[in-house]
């Protein structure tokens, strides 16, 4: 299939990583669906690309919400190339000892069942399109841990595994399924969120790192793993800024 014929559907598409891989595979010719819980911000991210010539379109969508990830689903006519399971992210950096179940609870339900609902939903149209690609994006937070992880480390953990088990299963069919593991990436809303509005402390994440990533380094690299050609699949990639070496070791020059 060929991405000029093929549907990309990018979720949580309204900011950060998942705005900026919506704009990447748009540039590289596929037709995007974008989706997040904001409407306003798809619809706007969508409008911007069909003016620039590109095809998109939106949906408000919350992956967590299984009725109406069912009802999405059911709402594309046709198949779909490439699934981008970018919804996603963290709430506190509490110690184990400490942390709120419902925080936990929340990050669950959408790094976890996000992704499952939507990648069931979409399965059969990507297997229809005879070539499908269904990415997640865990973290690298999903494959070691580091202390104050918490839930977060936990959620992205379960993503991992969700990519490692359903690239068992799939074997034989015509689907690969693409794990990318980003480290350090500075975007709008990451740290601001975790640290529920605290700019000092969503600050501090990034304080002295003179280069983390940023949302369209992740977006490109992608972009590049989607649009290798069918029987190349890159199960995991791993992404960090040149001063991280681990989750914990990380350059400042304060
Ligand atoms: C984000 C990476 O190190 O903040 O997925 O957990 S980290």
């Amino acid at each position: 299939m060929s991405a000029r014929t093929a549907t990309a559907v990018v979720t949580g598409a309204s900011s950060g990583i998942g705005a900026a891989t919506a704009r990447r595979l748009a540039e590289a010719g596929y037709r995007v669906l974008l989706t997040a819980r904001r409407e306003d911000r798809v619809e706007a991210l969508a409008a911007e690309l069909t003016a620039s010539g590109h095809e998109a379109s939106a949906y408000a969508l919350d992956v967590t919400d299984r009725a109406a990830v069912d009802a999405f689903a059911a709402s594309l006519d046709g198949e779909v190339g490439v699934l981008v399971n970018n919804a996603g992210g963290a709430l506190g950096a509490d110690p184990v000892a400490s942390a709120d179940p419902a925080d936990w609870r929340t990050m669950f339900e959408v790094n976890v069942l996000g992704v499952l609902n939507i990648t069931q939903a979409l399965l059969p149209a990507l297997t229809a399109s005879g070539d499908g690609t269904v990415v997640v994006l865990s973290s690298t937070a999903g494959l070691s841990t580091y202390e104050g992880g918490g839930g977060y480390v936990v959620a992205k953990h379960g993503a991992h595994v969700i990519a490692e088990t359903l690239r068992l299963e799939l074997c034989g069919d015509p689907v690969r399924v693409i794990e990318i593991a980003p480290g350090m990436v500075k975007t709008d809303e990451f740290a601001t969120t975790r640290f529920r509005g605290d700019q000092e402390k969503a600050a501090k994440v990034y304080a002295g790192v003179a280069e983390p990533l940023t949302a369209d380094d992740v977006a490109e690299t992608i972009a590049w793993a989607v649009s290798r050609p069918a029987h190349v699949n890159i199960d995991l990639l791993v992404v960090r800024p040149r001063a991280q070496a681990s989750n914990s070791k990380v350059h400042r020059e304060l």
